[in-house]
Parts: C-alpha cells; sequence; structure tokens
C-alpha cells in the first residue's frame, strides 16, 4: 500500500522549512498559492484529501467584512474555568502564563502570550457555526498555528496536534485535535484578541484554537498545551476529541 500519508507529510514538513523564509509567516492565503502546496494537492497522494474536504479550488473560508459582525456572540460550552492555576493566571492578565508545545517536536517550546503576540498576526472576520444551530461572526486575530510550530519544528512522525484546554467538563478535560493540513491552513490561527479585545474569558481566554473550516466544537478555548503526536489512539478514549469522545461527533467536523 502507498503510504500517501507519508509522502503528503515530508511535503508539508518541506513547507514547514520554508515558513523561515516567509512562507508560511507571511501570512494571508500564501500557502493556497505556493506551488509546493498546489503540487500537494493536484498530485495523486492529495486524491484522498481531496475526496475527502474539497481543499481544490476555494480553499479558504469565507471571511466578511467588520459592517457583518455580528452584535452579539453568544458563548457556548464551558464559560469559564475552576482550575486554580488557571484563574491565579486570569487574575493577573496572564502576564506569566505561557502555552506549551511539545509532543513529536524538535524544540518543546513555553511561549509567553507577549511572544505570541509578537509573531507576525493574522486578523480575520469570519462564521461561527455550531452544531446546535447556531452562527455567529466575529473578528479573530493571532498568529497562524503554522508559525509557531515551525519554531517547535515536527519530528517526522508527528501527524496530529492536540489542543488542551484548562477545562474539565462532566469530569472529562476538554481537548480537541486536527491533523497537518488543517495545522498549516492559513485561516488557522492561536487567537488571543476576539472583535478587537482580548479574549475574555467565555471565549477561551487567553488562547483559542480558531480552524474555520470546521464547526465550533474543534475551536478550542482556554488552550494550554499544544501536543505533536503521531496517533489520537490512546489519548483519552481515542477519537481525538471531548465531544467525538463522549458523543460520537464526527471528527473531521468540515462545513
Ligand atoms: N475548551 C473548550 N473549548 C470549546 C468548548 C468547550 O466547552 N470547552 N465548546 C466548543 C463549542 S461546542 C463551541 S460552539 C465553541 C463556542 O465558542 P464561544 O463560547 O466563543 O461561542 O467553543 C468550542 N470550544
Ligand atoms: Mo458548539
Amino acid at each position: 500500500m502507498r503510504d500517501d500519508s507519508g509522502l503528503s507529510r515530508r511535503r508539508l514538513l518541506g513547507l514547514a522549512a520554508a515558513g523561515t523564509g516567509g512562507l508560511l509567516l507571511g501570512g494571508c492565503d500564501q500557502l493556497n498559492r505556493s506551488p509546493g502546496f498546489r503540487s500537494l494537492l493536484e498530485g495523486a497522494e492529495g486524491l484522498t484529501m481531496r475526496s475527502q474536504r474539497l481543499l481544490m479550488g476555494d480553499a479558504l473560508a469565507r471571511e466578511y467584512g467588520a459592517a457583518d459582525i455580528s452584535p452579539a456572540f453568544k458563548a457556548n460550552g464551558s464559560l469559564g474555568v475552576t482550575d486554580a492555576a488557571y484563574r491565579a493566571h486570569l487574575a493577573q492578565g496572564f502576564a506569566g502564563w505561557a502555552l506549551r508545545v511539545d509532543g513529536l517536536v524538535r524544540q518543546p517550546l513555553l511561549l509567553p502570550l507577549a511572544a505570541l503576540k509578537g509573531l507576525p498576526q493574522r486578523t480575520q472576520i469570519t462564521r461561527h457555526d455550531c452544531v446546535e444551530g447556531w452562527s455567529a461572526i466575529g473578528k479573530w486575530q493571532g498568529p497562524q498555528l503554522a508559525a509557531v510550530l515551525a519554531r517547535a519544528g515536527l519530528l517526522p512522525e508527528a501527524r496530529y496536534a492536540v489542543f488542551h484546554c484548562a477545562d474539565v467538563l462532566g469530569g472529562a478535560p476538554y481537548y480537541e485535535s486536527i491533523d497537518l493540513i488543517d495545522a498549516f491552513h492559513p485561516q488557522t490561527i492561536l487567537a488571543w484578541r476576539m472583535n478587537d479585545a482580548p479574549l475574555t474569558e467565555r471565549h477561551g481566554a487567553p488562547l483559542r484554537l480558531r480552524v474555520e473550516r470546521q464547526l465550533g466544537y474543534k475551536h478550542a478555548k482556554f488552550v494550554m498545551r499544544i501536543e505533536l503526536r503521531a496517533a489520537l489512539a490512546g489519548l483519552y478514549k481515542g477519537n481525538g476529541g471531548f465531544w467525538e469522545d463522549r458523543s460520537g461527533y464526527a471528527w473531521y467536523a468540515g462545513i
């Protein structure tokens, strides 16, 4: 059997390495336009991904204008975190907090909020679609996940990025995961800013994932740690996310 995913991964790693030359750090949709990424999608090794996710053509989720921003953006799921360490950081405006990036990386990272704010920023106005049937348009800002991953440097075995959150729902920690295609997508950002203000606790302070081509439950709030893994098996119940484990929600929640 062909190892399609392995080839894809190698190509993505090449792109990640190119990130230091500005490809992934440059913002916007340069990944989409890059010859390497195009040929990845157009080649035989891209067939599986294409059929799954219609990555060709309009690969970007729709972006809106400032006038479209919803006057009220519902908060859903956990609206806060009880964990004592989290509450201490919240009280100090997350000044001493740092995002942990570890697992299958060359260089594990501890990235303070200031470091995340210091990376090139992407701003996007997008529609959030919750599986429960409501939507809202908001403006999000933060570094591309690709830039953070390029800093850490992925090891060859890395296939998934797992987002470990600070909140516990019904006794289980919230977590989510995406694969490297979504991890390196230009609209996948670690948002610390929403509608021109720092994220509030309800919306996931200090940092949340925006993965714009998927449903709301993939957009992990209160992200404390990003773990790079070869597989999702062996992590909690093995389905790659809190709702995937608990209620059988789809792991790939394409809109
Ligand atoms: N850590 C964490 N992330 C989470 C949730 C949660 O309960 N905990 N709920 C998810 C769901 S179902 C949705 S719709 C969105 C809601 O984000 P919002 O509160 O900013 O509207 O967050 C997602 N991310
Ligand atoms: Mo949701």
